[in-house]
């Protein structure tokens, strides 16, 4: 599979899972997230190299959102650099010796393929909102979704017809019980729990974004929070020049409450919460062009490694 250029089927993507599974030397356990509205899998790998003591564990997902295609590529770039180290970086072996790794790279993939094949614009999962006698509006914005703060009043929307409906009541998708019911499970009653980190990949603007979605206030930790995402985007910005703005959600882009981002923190105890929102500035926006993924994803994964280095020495 052609990951540095090309924009690839959830079909595809689900047998390079396989693929990396088989070849990883028992390093990657793929396992069932959950399923999707229209009953796909919504597939998992679990990154962990051996050791005697607990690692704290990293949790990355991507296409929560339908149409912003370049978050499940980099995600799936990222996890290939993981497992492979194909450019023998030594980073990969300081960061996996001291995390597990959750990739969920495709959390939508009925949007996804939907985006793919009917509306290249589709942002929400394929719900069939019967209930609310809206059977001509499919979809549920997953993003309004997650049962923190959950307020379709507050950045989402009432209206199944719109594409920023927050469902009839938190956890309505089974697409976002999936993610919930596995960020708690991994919740602990030590140190806020042994995920330590939640990156949640989104396009487009640059951003990294860190919590509150629902509300202007601050986290208590906002300064470490803030401190972690200036290395993160002086990381992205050392490869290709791209700046990525650092804050949190409501202040430096809206409020909009229900965000998986907002749920991590706020109610599966995850301290480092952050939703990185990839290329570009607007030129493409949500169509980004494919000669555009591998410096993206280069960009994004220095990112990331620098992320995860300044964690290990937390
Ligand atoms: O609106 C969103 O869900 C995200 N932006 S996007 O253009 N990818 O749709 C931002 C989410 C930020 N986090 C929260 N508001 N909780
Ligand atoms: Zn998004």
């Amino acid at each position: 599979l052609d990951l540095d250029h090309y924009y690839h089927s959830y079909g595809e993507i689900m047998s390079y899972l396989n693929y990396v599974q088989q070849n990883a030397n028992g390093n990657v356990n793929q396992f069932v997230l959950g399923h999707s509205f229209e009953g796909r899998t919504i597939p998992a790998l679990k990154i962990s190299l051996p050791s005697r003591n607990l690692k704290k564990a990293i949790i990355i997902d991507g296409g929560i959102h339908a149409r912003e295609w370049i978050s499940p590529a980099t995600v799936i770039w990222m996890l290939d650099k993981l497992v492979f180290n194909p450019f023998n970086e030594p980073e990969v072996t300081t960061i996996l010796n001291h995390f597990d790794f959750y990739i969920i790279p495709v959390l939508n993939p009925d949007g996804y393929e939907f985006s793919r094949t009917n509306d290249r614009l589709w942002r929400k999962n394929r719900r069939i909102n019967k209930d609310n006698g809206a059977e001509n509006c499919i979809g549920v914005d997953l993003n309004r979704n997650f049962d923190y703060q959950w307020d379709p009043k507050n950045g989402g929307s009432n209206n199944p017809c719109s594409i920023l409906y927050s469902g009839t009541h938190p956890n309505s998708e089974p697409e976002t019980v999936a993610l919930a019911n596995f960020t708690h499970s991994l919740k602990g009653v030590d140190n806020g729990g042994p995920v330590l980190a939640y990156l949640t990949f989104h396009s487009y603007g640059q951003y990294w974004l860190y919590p509150w979605g629902y509300t202007t206030d601050y986290p208590v930790d906002q300064p470490e929070l803030h401190h972690l995402g200036e290395i993160t985007a002086n990381a992205i910005w050392s490869v290709h020049g791209s700046r990525f703005t650092v804050g949190s959600s409501t202040n430096v882009l809206y409020a909009a409450a229900g965000g998986s981002d907002d749920y991590a923190k706020g109610s599966a105890g995850v301290k480092y919460s952050y939703t990185p929102e990839l290329r570009d500035t607007g030129k493409y926006g949500f169509v980004l062009p494919e000669n555009e993924i591998l410096p993206a994803c280069q960009e994004t994964w220095a990112g990331v490694k620098a992320f995860a280095m300044a964690l290990a020495n937390v």
